[in-house]
């Protein structure tokens, strides 16, 4: 039985060579074939060009001492505090009825999660997600509950509707035809992985959601299996894009499964995305992106339409990097 499981565990990392003592602490008698100096670490990944900034947040903590868990919230905080960018937390583009609604959720190294759906006026929710996972029972909280959790925390309520985003409102609701727009602001989510010295994986993902969707609308983002996954004996994922296609793949889930299976972090979000497109008849408009880190320090991405991009720190080096995609 020890010896099936030992051999289920290195084929489902593809090479022996992956494995290392600190990647499998569970599996004491696992053989290690590998030193670690092949593994790169700290690793920092996040989707589209806000990627960038929060990527050096994040390395600071990374290249400080601090774990990744630290290092994705500190990361994505900084996305959400910035009221440029129109997708995420303040400044956010609001839903049809002009409110500005929140979804997050945080994964560390130990299965702990926590998120926040359908959030108003609380500018940094991954960081109310976070006290979901580290103060409650539950992994999730929406709406009004999760609005008095956060103030009885200590977050103060903002007003996260900016002129720029009221102003873009109102011209919306001269027509009020919802179209999400590939690569535009509304799909702006930022998602963030990181892989740690100690070679721990976390990650976040947070966003203000489609823009002009229906009041009460939940995206991919929050929910742990779609938006994000972290599985720290194989590695991570996290999604942007139009929710509900990543929601009804389980995305980031089956691409923790696939690189479980032995495929890179970019195979497993190719299959991903084609998966996505075999199963929606009508594609146009359907961007979806994904990126993943594996345990190796190894990273990908794919997108259903060109004009996906995403950050990739590592080697102390911070660069945007193209993904790879289906369409034109
Ligand atoms: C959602 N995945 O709410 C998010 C949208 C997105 O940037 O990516 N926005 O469906």
């Amino acid at each position: 039985m020890k010896t099936r499981r030992n051999f289920i565990k290195l084929s489902a990392l593809g090479s022996a060579a992956f494995l290392t003592k600190s990647c499998l602490p569970s599996e004491k008698n696992t053989p290690s074939t590998t030193t670690s100096s092949k593994i790169v670490k700290p690793v920092v990944i996040s989707t589209w060009n806000h990627g960038f900034q929060a990527n050096e947040a994040a390395w600071k903590v990374l290249t400080t001492g601090g774990v990744s868990l630290d290092a994705v919230e500190s990361g994505v905080r900084v996305t959400e505090s910035d009221p440029n960018n129109m997708s995420v937390g303040l400044g956010g583009l609001p839903d049809r009825d002009g409110k500005v609604t929140l979804d997050a959720c945080i994964m560390g190294s130990e299965n702990n999660c926590g998120a926040v759906a359908f959030l108003q006026d609380i500018e940094n929710p991954i960081s109310v997600a976070r006290k979901v996972m580290e103060k409650t029972k539950h992994v999730m909280l929406v709406g009004d509950g999760a609005k008095k959790f956060a103030l009885d925390n200590g977050f103060k309520a903002t007003n996260l509707l900016t002129e720029k985003a009221k102003k873009a409102w109102e011209a919306w609701k001269i027509k009020s035809h919802y179209q999400p727009i590939i690569n535009s602001e509304n799909h702006d989510t930022i998602g963030m992985l990181a892989l740690d010295n100690e070679g721990n994986l976390s990650g976040a993902c947070t966003t203000s959601g489609m823009a002009y969707k229906l009041h009460g609308r939940v995206g991919d983002s929050p929910i742990i299996g779609a938006g994000l996954f972290v599985d720290n004996e194989v590695g991570a994922a996290c999604a942007t894009g139009v929710g509900e296609a990543v929601i009804r793949i389980a995305g980031s889930a089956i691409i923790v499964e696939l690189m479980r299976n032995g495929m890179s972090p970019e195979a497993a979000c190719k299959e991903a995305i084609h998966r996505i497109v075999k199963k929606h008849k009508d594609i146009s408009g359907l961007q979806v992106g994904f990126i993943a880190l594996n345990k190796n320090g190894e990273v990908g991405g794919y997108s259903v339409y060109k004009g996906f991009n995403y950050a990739l720190y590592a080697h102390n080096k911070n660069k945007m990097v193209d993904a790879k995609h289906y369409k034109k």
